[in-house]
């Protein structure tokens, strides 16, 4: 289900922009990370205390139908403030280039946050960098469609 609500864009311009210029195009600029050429994602959720509806840029990185949103930060020692949001509530709007769909976030711990891991520092290595700069754990949410198109094998123990 679509969320509803007053948009409030973030007061990062580089941020903002990002995710107007995304957008505003139906999928087709603004799509990658300045000059590494990496394709991001824009993340539409409810802010947990405004109760906003508030957009990120993230960086791509897609499993079976399934996004991993990592709470680096750039490495900052704080976790990004939509990380609560989307504790507070899972529901969630996830843009791919022009298609946009329902999605939920979970966050992920143990050996499925460790298959995560991996997969985002393949898609964005200098996350493996943030990583060892941070003084945290950085989180890992899945984001799974409302309606899985019925592909469970990544919830399989021995899953890659
Ligand atoms: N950030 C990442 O953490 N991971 C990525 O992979 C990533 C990729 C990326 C690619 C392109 C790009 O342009 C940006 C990218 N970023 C990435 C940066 C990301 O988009 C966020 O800006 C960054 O993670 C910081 O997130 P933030 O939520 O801390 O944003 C700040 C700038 C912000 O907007 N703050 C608002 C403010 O008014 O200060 C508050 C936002 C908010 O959600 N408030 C909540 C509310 O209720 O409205 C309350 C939150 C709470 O504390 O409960």
């Amino acid at each position: 289900m679509p969320l509803e609500g007053e948009y409030e864009p973030s007061p990062a311009q580089w941020v903002r922009e990002q995710v107007e210029l995304y957008e505003g195009s139906g999928g087709t600029r603004g799509t990658t990370l300045r000059d590494t050429g990496l394709p991001v994602v824009i993340v539409t959720m409810r802010g947990a205390k405004s109760g906003s509806i508030r957009k990120i840029p993230l960086m791509r990185v897609e499993h079976d139908g399934r996004y991993a949103a990592v709470a680096s930060k750039g490495g900052f020692p704080s976790h990004p403030d939509w990380y609560f949001n989307l504790k507070a509530d899972p529901q969630v709007e996830l843009q791919d280039g022009p298609e946009r769909r329902s999605m939920t976030a979970r966050e992920l711990t143990g050996d499925e946050r460790a298959r995560w891991w991996r997969r985002a520092v393949a898609a964005y290595p200098p996350y493996a960098e943030y990583q060892e700069k941070a003084d945290r754990v950085i989180p890992v949410f899945v984001l799974e469609p409302e309606h899985p198109g019925g592909s469970a094998k990544d919830t399989a123990p021995t899953g890659n």
